[in-house]
């Protein structure tokens, strides 16, 4: 009987070593596989593998997703947009403020008007007594309206209170007797000719139209002879009463398209 002794190589074993791990185990039932050839140590990279082209349907479908995309973003900025500009409005502009001062004889109606003008009851109207200010609101201006009261003992003060003034509202009595009228009439020129309202727009009112002893636009005109002595003024002259308010607030818009205008003059900027 042949017994092979301890030491003795035994075929295979090198390859066995070669094969175990690190703790010269080696797996149960793994066969034996060839060492891997040694990797040639150089400074480039193995190149990389050929890639495979996109097919053409490859690339339709990322066009496709591109273009759902940008509609997608140009949807989001368009809601986004309608969003705010029905929900997020800003304050409107600021309206245009203008000082004005409002003359005429007493009981002409100066107070009447402007109340009615601020959506105030013109009932328990009293005379002016010295001076009131309303602030007058339009569609696109707002109008500080200084009212000067028209009694006699006041007149003679109310020029104390042109200065500032941007422009002017004259209100008369239509109906009132000759001698009112006159007085109206020299109150009028030494407005026309002050040097404070000189250059101003007028908006002279020739209220109390609904009286039948009113007197026509023409006749008033004529009287307080407009025509040449205001001439190359800006002034305007209207009809109205308290009955009829539209004609009063047209007549105004005129009288803030001439402040506008007179704002716009390049000698003013
Ligand atoms: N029938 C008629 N009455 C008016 C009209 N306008 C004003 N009145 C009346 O005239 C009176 C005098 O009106 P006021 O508004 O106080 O006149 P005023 O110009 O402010 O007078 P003073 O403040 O004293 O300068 C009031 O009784 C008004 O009701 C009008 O167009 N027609
Ligand atoms: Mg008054």
């Amino acid at each position: 009987m042949v017994t092979r002794g301890g030491n003795a190589p035994v075929p295979g074993a090198a390859v066995l070593r070669a094969a175990a791990g690190p703790g010269g185990s080696v797996r149960a039932g793994t066969a034996p596989e060839p060492a891997p050839p040694p990797v040639p140590h150089s400074r480039c990279p193995p190149p990389a593998p050929a890639r495979a082209e996109p097919s053409p349907q490859y690339m339709d479908y990322l066009r496709m997703s591109e273009c759902i995309q940008l509609s997608f973003a140009v949807c989001r900025i368009g809601i986004y947009t309608c969003f705010r500009g029905l929900c997020c409005k800003g304050p409107p502009p600021p309206r245009a403020e203008y000082d004005l001062v409002c003359i005429g004889l007493t009981g002409s109606g100066k107070t009447s008007l402007l109340s009615r003008l601020c959506s105030e009851s013109p009932e328990n109207v009293v005379s002016t007594t010295g001076f009131s200010i309303k602030a007058v609101p339009f569609q696109n201006a707002i109008l500080n309206v200084k009212e000067l009261g028209g009694a006699d003992n006041i007149r003679k003060y109310w020029s104390r209170y042109y200065q500032g003034s941007q422009g002017v509202i004259f209100v008369l009595d239509s109906a009132s007797s000759e001698d009112d009228l006159e007085t109206a009439r020299n109150e009028l020129h030494s407005a026309l000719q002050h040097p404070q309202l000189c250059t101003l727009p007028f908006l002279i009112l020739a209220n109390h139209q609904d009286k039948p002893a009113a007197r026509s636009v023409q006749e008033i005109k004529k009287y307080f002879e407009l025509e040449p002595l205001a001439r190359g003024k800006r002034w305007i002259l209207k009809p109205c009463s308290l009955d009829d308010m539209e004609a009063v607030k047209d007549s105004f818009t005129l009288l803030i398209n001439s402040l506008e205008e007179r704002d716009l003059e390049p000698s003013r900027m």
